[in-house]
């Protein structure tokens, strides 16, 4: 209970929709005022996805519901409120000196950028700051500096084992259940057919969908992406619905095919959860209890649960972890010195290119991509043509629904784009065409050749790795990761560099100009 005269403001961000908040839980329930805004900045800071925006925004007046109906006092701020003001620092301002608030109440927001604009914004206001550590997290940020601190490198798979021992989960004594950390191996399956999709749930859209989607049809008319179908939950009811449906239906295939990519299905057997994960309406430990009781009993195979909770509690928690230990100075590292202005395709997706026209087309419907059409095939382009950083971390904050900079950035500037220097990933994720072609069925109807490594029909991807590869030989000289890729290109005869590089300079000539990658026939007509 507050001991002084006014209110406490306990402000709740879009990201933050969970009724155990630690915010919520450190303030008065009569006494102190809960805050929430929509906000302009926030909808416009990136060009975001369509849905993304009604997600959240939706989910925010869901979650505003739910705190009054459980006894809060909630000052909600619309975005088409006449007196809106547009940023959070603004908002906040204003909430101040309308209750004559004492201080800010906040569990610590996800995003640096935000954190620093609270902090700046209750400087300025001169009032107390409570920042309340984010419980939803299994590692809090400090614990995750206490493990990083003197390792020469950071390792995810060591990282996870300690969130194994820590949380329990599927552990026998001090042992991993199958006497095994990490079945990946058995997760690299292309997709046979053997088991069927999973159907899509279906949610009817709520009265706050409705509304929303009228609010930003108005408000932003040229976001990016379709607006329907709209296949997202906004409440944590619906969230818990996504979530039995994934451990009934898509956890059995999760594992085995993880990597694979089809044109038969954007979804595969991903759970689709990430969204709710990243705005609290699920929580990481339960998504990982309920994966491990289907295990035990005996539902899904334990190379599924396996994978699954290590992208939760291993993934999603070292790249969090890495966030907050690296920044503000991690964003601005560019060690790859790649500087070439984003394609247009990556937003319309008109390539010719089968592999990422199918995934832009997919982002463009359903403001999603699984992990893997994120690093092999969008992040593998980047990096391969050396796409600058920025443009490219814009463009995935932007178009996915479960983008935030906390987990967007050491995803893609990290792991995809090995623009940190190998903080990430110790060596960066390439891959030509060939990868592609065993992961999918995308190359079969390609214009290009997956088979041909060079000339004017040979795959992009295939020409741009060994470019890739040409430009940075120095650099990977010592990777003894890149031990296999770099002494194929140094027993490589002259002749055939040259082709590389003169293939590659052609490729990037086109990006440079603002062009698709040459069509076989354009590049032919030009050799002529
Ligand atoms: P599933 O495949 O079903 O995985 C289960 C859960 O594991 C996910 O819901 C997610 O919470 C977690 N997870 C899996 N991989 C990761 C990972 N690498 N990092 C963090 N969590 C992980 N994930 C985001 O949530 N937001 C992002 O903005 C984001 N940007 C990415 C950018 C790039 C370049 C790459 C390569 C990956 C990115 N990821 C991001 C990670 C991953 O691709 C998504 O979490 C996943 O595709 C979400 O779909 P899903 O819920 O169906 O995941
Ligand atoms: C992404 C987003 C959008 C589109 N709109 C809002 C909003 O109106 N109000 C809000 O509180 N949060 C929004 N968000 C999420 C924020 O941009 C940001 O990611 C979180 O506040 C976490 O830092
Ligand atoms: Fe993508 Fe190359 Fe396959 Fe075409 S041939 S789909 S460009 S990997």
């Amino acid at each position: 209970m507050s001991t002084t005269a006014g209110p406490r403001l306990c402000v709740i961000l879009g990201d933050q929709l969970s009724l155990n908040l630690s915010s919520l839980a450190a303030c008065d329930a009569k006494q102190d005022i809960v805050l929430m805004m929509e906000v302009a900045e926030e909808t416009r800071y990136v060009p975001h996805h369509w849905q993304k925006i009604v997600l959240i925004i939706s989910a925010m007046r869901h979650f505003a519901d739910e705190l009054r109906a459980a006894g809060r006092r909630v000052d909600y701020i619309r975005l088409d409120d006449p007196d809106n003001t547009g940023s959070f620092a603004s908002e906040i301002a204003r909430a101040v000196r309308r209750h004559s608030a004492t201080s800010l109440v906040i569990t610590e927001a996800g995003e640096w950028r935000v954190a620093e604009a609270i902090r700046l914004c209750a400087e300025g206001l001169n009032i107390p700051l409570e920042l309340c550590d984010d419980t939803r997290f299994i590692a809090k940020r400090a614990e995750f500096a206490t493990w990083a601190d003197g390792r020469k490198s950071l390792t995810m798979e060591y990282f996870y084992r300690e969130m194994r021992r820590k949380t329990r989960l599927l552990m026998e004594g001090d042992a991993p259940v199958g006497e095994k950390w990490n079945f990946d191996h058995s997760n690299r399956e292309r997709y046979d057919g053997a088991i069927a999709f999973p159907a899509m749930l279906d949610f009817a859209p709520s009265r706050h969908v409705e509304d929303v989607t009228v609010l930003v049809r108005n408000a932003i008319p040229d976001a990016f992406g379709d607006q329907a179908p709209f296949l997202w939950a906004v409440t944590r009811t619906d969230a818990l619905r996504a979530l039995d449906h994934f451990i009934a239906h898509g956890l059995p295939g999760f594992g085995t095919y993880q990597d694979a990519m089809t044109t038969a299905s954007p979804f595969l057997f991903h759970s689709l959860l990430s969204p709710y994960l990243n705005i609290g309406l699920l929580e990481p430990m339960e998504v990982c209890r309920r994966a491990e009781a289907a295990y035990l009993a005996g539902d899904a195979p334990l190379n599924a649960v396996e994978g699954f909770i290590r992208q939760i509690i291993g993934w999603r928690e070292f790249v969090r972890g890495v966030y907050w230990l690296k920044m503000p100075d991690y964003a601005a590292t560019n060690a790859l010195d790649a500087h070439r202005p984003l394609p247009w395709f990556y937003w319309s997706g008109e390539t010719k290119m089968r592999c990422i026209a199918t995934t832009v087309a997919t982002i463009r419907r359903y403001g999603y991509a699984h992990h893997i059409q994120r690093l092999m095939v969008t992040g593998n382009f980047a990096l391969l043509a050396g796409l600058a950083p920025a443009e490219v971390e814009e463009w995935y904050l932007a178009v996915f629904c479960d983008a935030f900079d906390w987990v967007e950035l050491p995803n893609t500037h990290g792991m995809s784009l090995h623009a940190d220097g190998g903080i990430v990933g110790t060596k960066p994720y390439i891959a030509s065409g060939a990868y592609i072609d065993r992961m999918s069925d995308y190359c079969k109807g390609c214009t290009f050749d997956v088979k041909q490594k060079a000339g004017p029909s040979a795959c992009p991807f295939n020409v741009l790795y060994w470019h890739f590869l040409l430009r940075h030989r120095e650099r990977f000289a010592t990777n003894r990761r890149m031990d296999m890729p770099m002494r194929t290109l140094a027993r490589m005869d002259e002749a055939r560099r040259h082709a590389i590089q003169h293939d590659g300079d052609r490729i990037l000539a086109a990006l440079d100009a603002g062009l698709d990658v040459p069509s076989p026939k354009a590049a032919q007509q030009r050799l002529l």
